[in-house]
């Protein structure tokens, strides 16, 4: 039974930075307050909200008069949903880096830790059936598009149980309507673009979220797609994740403005802090509706940050200070951010915080397990999944060898 089902009526509250400004009445929500889930906890209903309102934090636009929401209203399923999915990614992504360190990883891994209320936020503000792009460092987004986490750090370690059987590896992830999982700086921003021209073409109701960082922020070819999506007025949302660093190099050195807003010129742009994954998630409701409207695209800076190196091979402390870390770590991380905001509101317990904590514990450890105990795939399925309904026996130039046995 879902948490709004039982409630008869609510308490909602509206807050306003940390002063409590109005309340209104408490209904019973059942007759003893509490509920015992599906998955066995005990849930005490009787101190809790079942919505409040926080103010979102400041905007900047570029070429737009009205700006996302001030305020977003959350409600508990959604606080205790919001909580989770940033705690599993950050939870998988500590998981990844440990098993690269053992070497049961190999290759490329570049770690989403510190960018959560991103891909939260911005999923909880579009629809399943509208399309997501992004650069290698993917894992957050596979995982918040439908991938459970197993299918992630199977992917990592190679296994059959991976989302790409193990063939991908970190930067090639996939599922519906998420194409990746791309390695080219910047080239999964045309691709974006085609994905969005093909949603109008079909005359679908649909958007296209198409990431890239900082970093690929200064290419020829981003100018390219926005002027063509501008022209054709497709329904993609550009989004900068501005993490303050591309590889061992700070947005500063890189760029000569680092207003990345307002970088796509004649297509509007939004700055978005994104620490906070309630202004995200407003921000990004309010640029799918204005791409659904058939305004055409738009573009939003995510001001965010990355606790790891550019990948596994960076400590990433030669172009930054430990300290600068530490820093934002102990005040601006997004996961502690959001649960002081929903315990304080009283949408959600401290016991529940810690039963979702425990259950998010299990599921990775158990998927950090068979990742390292499930078979690859077979030599021959190597070869498989280039084409669609690929034949049998279809030549693969260089697979010929595996396929034959005969040496090229
Ligand atoms: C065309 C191309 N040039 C260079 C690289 C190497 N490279 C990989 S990531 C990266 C920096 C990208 O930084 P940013 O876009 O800020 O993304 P972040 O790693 O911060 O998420 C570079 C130069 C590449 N993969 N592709
Ligand atoms: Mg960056």
């Amino acid at each position: 039974m879902s948490i709004n089902m039982l409630s008869k009526t609510s308490r909602c509250v509206k807050y306003f930075g940390s002063n409590l400004k109005a309340s209104v009445g408490l209904a019973a929500r059942n007759t003893t307050g509490r509920e015992v889930s599906s998955a066995g906890v005990t849930r005490d209903f009787s101190s809790t909200v079942t919505e409040a309102t926080f103010p979102t934090k400041e905007y900047k636009l570029h070429r737009l008069d009205t700006p996302p929401a001030s305020e977003s209203t959350l409600t508990r399923d959604d606080a205790l949903k919001f909580y989770q999915q940033m705690q599993t990614i950050r939870r998988m992504e500590t998981a990844a880096g440990n098993l690269y360190k053992e070497k049961i990883i190999r290759g490329f891994c570049h770690l989403y830790s510190g960018q959560e209320a991103c891909c939260v936020g911005m999923e909880a503000g579009i629809r399943p059936d509208d399309a997501v792009i992004t650069a290698y460092r993917a894992h957050g987004w596979t995982y918040m598009r439908g991938v459970p986490v197993l299918g992630v750090l199977a992917e990592l370690t190679g296994r059959i149980s991976g989302c790409a059987k193990g063939k991908g590896g970190s930067m090639h992830m996939y599922t519906d309507n998420f194409y990746g999982g791309n390695g080219i700086v910047g080239a999964q921003i045309p691709l974006g673009a085609g994905i969005a021209f093909a949603q109008k073409y079909q005359g679908k109701d649909n958007v296209t979220i198409a990431l890239y960082g900082d970093g690929a922020a200064n290419q020829g070819q981003l100018f390219e797609a926005f002027n063509m999506a501008k022209l054709w007025d497709v329904p993609a949302i550009f989004v900068c994740e501005n993490n303050g660093y591309g590889m061992g190099t700070s947005v500063e050195r890189a760029s000569a403005s680092t207003d990345y807003y307002t970088r796509g010129d004649y297509v509007p742009g939004i700055y978005v802090d994104a620490m906070d994954v309630l202004t995200v998630r407003e921000a990004t409701k309010y640029a799918a509706d204005y791409c659904r409207s058939g305004k055409g695209p738009i573009l939003l800076e995510l001001a965010t940050y990355r606790y790891s190196g550019h990948s596994m091979s960076d400590p990433g402390t030669s172009y930054r200070s430990r300290d600068e870390v530490q820093e934002v770590r102990q005040k601006r991380d997004p996961i502690m951010l959001f649960k002081e905001k929903i315990l304080t509101s009283n949408l959600a317990t401290a016991d529940e915080i810690k039963a979702v904590d425990k259950q998010v514990r299990k599921e990775v450890d158990s998927a950090v397990e068979r990742s390292r105990n499930d078979p690859e795939i077979e030599l021959e399925a190597l070869y498989e999944h280039v084409y669609v309904d690929q034949a049998k026996d279809f030549p693969i130039r260089g697979c010929q060898s595996i396929t034959s046995g005969v040496a090229q």
